[in-house]
């Protein structure tokens, strides 16, 4: 396969009017909507939390596709803690990936809703009391309960579709709405237009497809989506230390969000560092390259959170939810 520069790029309105969207998505959507009223008539604070990998198909009859590695842990985990902090949670994940509560279950893919089951039947089979560990644990289920609202994505494309579609009903709440992107979303994708309607035949020797770049939407998720209202969390994986602060500046500096959480590969469980505007430090919109921010940038802050790697009873998403949490509450107060 090849990655190479000259593959077209799709801009997200150009995406929009060529790809076509998800069954279920005008559904999916309504049920957002009312999640959203809900919550605004209760005043509380809603965040969006993308959560697992996408799939990018190489045929229209699906056989084949491009998956990655994530599991969707550090997504099940944040939303975990944002339920403990207040916050409602509208979690989008990828169909199987790990959810809040069931992440430590791996037998079901969905003992959330067993859980929400017991409190109300007040039965207990023997199966469901191996699976509640504490009564914390009980507590924290029962009053996620109306909370927590799930959506599934598979592939990129219903990753977009449903993105957009999300943020434009969350934006109503304006300032109260978070948009905490952990999904792991792939950069390349097989237009449909250019799809073999079968399976890929192995006869011809090698394969050789060229992906196109899929749209880079933070842009429009800033400008248009969120009303530029939101607060907008993005992440930043990289395999090179080197690279981490570098791309993380520049994704900041190009889409105008507020935070980019960097994180390695191999130390993602224990270290990530926020990148951010210093106070008085307008985000422009104007392009850079990578290169230009290579040397420290003193329009950005970087601040570290590290956690024992050693210590099995802590979680890095425990600390990472609990400083989003206050730097949101300051941006509601039009910090
Ligand atoms: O799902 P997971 O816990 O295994 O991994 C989390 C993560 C590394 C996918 C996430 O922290 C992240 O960096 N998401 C953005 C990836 C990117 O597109 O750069």
């Amino acid at each position: 396969m090849s990655a190479s520069d000259e593959s077209s790029s799709f801009s997200a309105e150009s995406y929009f009017s060529t790809q076509p969207p998800p069954a279920g998505l005008e559904q999916d959507i309504a049920g957002v909507k009312q999640f959203v009223q809900r919550q605004a008539s209760s005043g509380r604070n809603v965040v969006l939390v993308t959560s697992g990998g996408t799939t990018v198909p190489l045929e229209l009859n699906v056989v084949r596709f491009l998956d990655n590695f994530s599991a969707g842990t550090r997504g099940a985990t944040s939303a975990e803690y944002f339920l403990k902090a207040g916050y409602a949670v509208i979690f989008m994940h990828r169909q199987f990936s790990l959810q809040p509560f069931s992440r430590h279950y791996s037998h079901s893919t969905n003992p959330f809703l067993d859980f929400l089951e017991i409190e109300t039947s007040e039965t207990s089979s023997p199966s469901s009391q191996i699976r509640v560990t504490s009564e914390k644990e009980r507590s924290s289920i029962r009053s996620a309960a109306g909370t927590l609202h799930t959506l599934t994505f598979v592939t990129v494309n219903d990753y977009l579709w449903l993105l957009r579609a999300v943020s434009k009903e969350l934006s109503v709440l304006r300032r109260k709405a978070m948009y905490y992107l952990a999904a792991a979303v792939s950069d390349f994708f097989l237009p449909r237009q250019k799809m073999s309607e079968h399976k890929i035949q192995s006869g011809k020797g090698s394969l050789h497809i060229e992906m196109d770049q899929v749209p880079k939407i933070l842009k429009p998720m800033v400008d248009d989506w969120t009303g530029k209202d939101g607060y907008i969390v993005s992440f930043k994986l990289e395999t090179d230390q080197t690279l981490l602060i570098p791309k993380a500046q520049t994704s900041l500096q190009r889409y105008g969000h507020q935070i980019v959480i960097g994180n390695d590969l191999n130390r993602r469980k224990f270290e990530v560092v926020f990148i951010s505007w210093k106070a008085h430090s307008a985000s422009t919109s104007t392009p850079i390259k990578v290169k230009e921010v290579l040397e420290e940038d003193s329009r950005f802050a970087e601040s570290w959170i590290r956690i024992d790697p050693h210590d099995n009873n802590k979680e890095i998403e425990e600390d990472i939810i609990a400083e989003l949490v206050t730097r949101h509450e300051a941006w509601i107060n039009g910090g």
